[in-house]
């Protein structure tokens, strides 16, 4: 089934029919798994997103918090001073800015902003976020999967079937928001690679991509550098560029149209030369 191919967002409607869109990924915080502490004040997060414009990127994707396994939580105003400076310069640079937070409070004031699209990797479960995003009427938003909190989601792995499990709880995430007033148009669905996840799940998800398009909204997935990567390639965080490209391609080629990468020159390339191969979908 194909999935539609507009996403909405705050100011852009995003055509996803072309080709797969790069988003990439800024982490203004001193502990993110593969860039932790490389841009984690203002200015150089700024020059990090232009080069990033630079290399072709489609949408800036920028977290305040990591949330990788066992990282901390912070409160919303630590959150928030990391963000607003890095939001506010990237708002002015032409392409969608997403925020990647979990929290209401810091989607409030992110929104105020005006920022595009909110990238929750716990599907807008913190209290009063629903109604935030629905009276707002306007922003993009990612909703993904995971179990429990960062700090203890890589014991969370006890499924049955994961891809059906994953589907489900994306489809009835999608019908409550929609529920309570968001529009579909705005929302991507996201499996959640690596969050509470083993390695054989998080593969099955991927050959099995085709049930998760059968929600009927397009898919952003978010491989990039992740240990599955290195569980499959033998390779540390810092050397998974390579398998980080394949693991978007085939991505691509199964039916996602929102690639999130921190390698975004490499991607851009790849995805012209997978275009000019005529886009194969299988
Ligand atoms: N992965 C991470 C963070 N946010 N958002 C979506 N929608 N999908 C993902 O797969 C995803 C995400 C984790 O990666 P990263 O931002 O590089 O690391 P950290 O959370 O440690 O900052």
């Amino acid at each position: 089934m194909t999935s539609p191919q507009i996403w909405k967002t705050t100011r852009f409607d995003l055509d996803l029919a072309e080709r797969p869109l790069v988003m990439g990924i800024v982490n203004v915080t001193p502990d993110s798994f593969s860039d932790g502490g490389r841009h984690d004040d203002a200015f150089r997060a700024i020059d990090y997103c232009e080069s990033l414009l630079g290399e072709g990127v489609d949408i800036l994707d920028i977290g305040g918090e990591s949330t990788r396994p066992g990282a901390p939580r912070l409160a919303p105003d630590e959150e928030w001073s990391r963000l607003e400076p890095v939001l506010r310069a990237a708002l002015n640079f032409g392409v969608p800015v997403s925020v990647d937070t979990c929290k209401t409070e810091v989607m409030r004031r992110a929104l105020d902003l005006g920022v595009d699209i909110i990238n929750d990797v716990q599907a807008l479960r913190d209290e009063g976020a629903v109604p935030l995003l629905a009276e707002h009427g306007s922003a993009g938003l990612c909703l993904m999967h995971m179990r429990g909190e960062p700090a203890g989601m890589q014991q969370l792995t006890d499924y049955g079937d994961v891809v059906a499990e994953v589907a489900d709880f994306l489809r009835d995430r999608l019908a409550q928001v929609v529920a309570q007033g968001i529009a579909a148009d705005r929302v991507t669905l996201d499996p959640g690679y690596g969050f509470a996840k083993t390695v054989e799940q998080n593969l099955a998800l991927q050959r099995r991509q085709r049930e998760l398009l059968a929600l009927g909204r397009p898919l952003l997935v978010g491989w990039s550098r992740k240990s599955t990567l290195g569980a499959v390639t033998g390779k540390a965080v810092d050397d998974r560029v390579a398998a980080s490209v394949g693991a978007a391609l085939a991505s691509a080629t199964l039916g996602a149209r929102v690639l999130r990468v921190h390698d975004v020159a490499p991607t851009v390339d790849a995805l012209k030369v997978w275009q000019a191969f005529g886009a194969p979908q299988v």
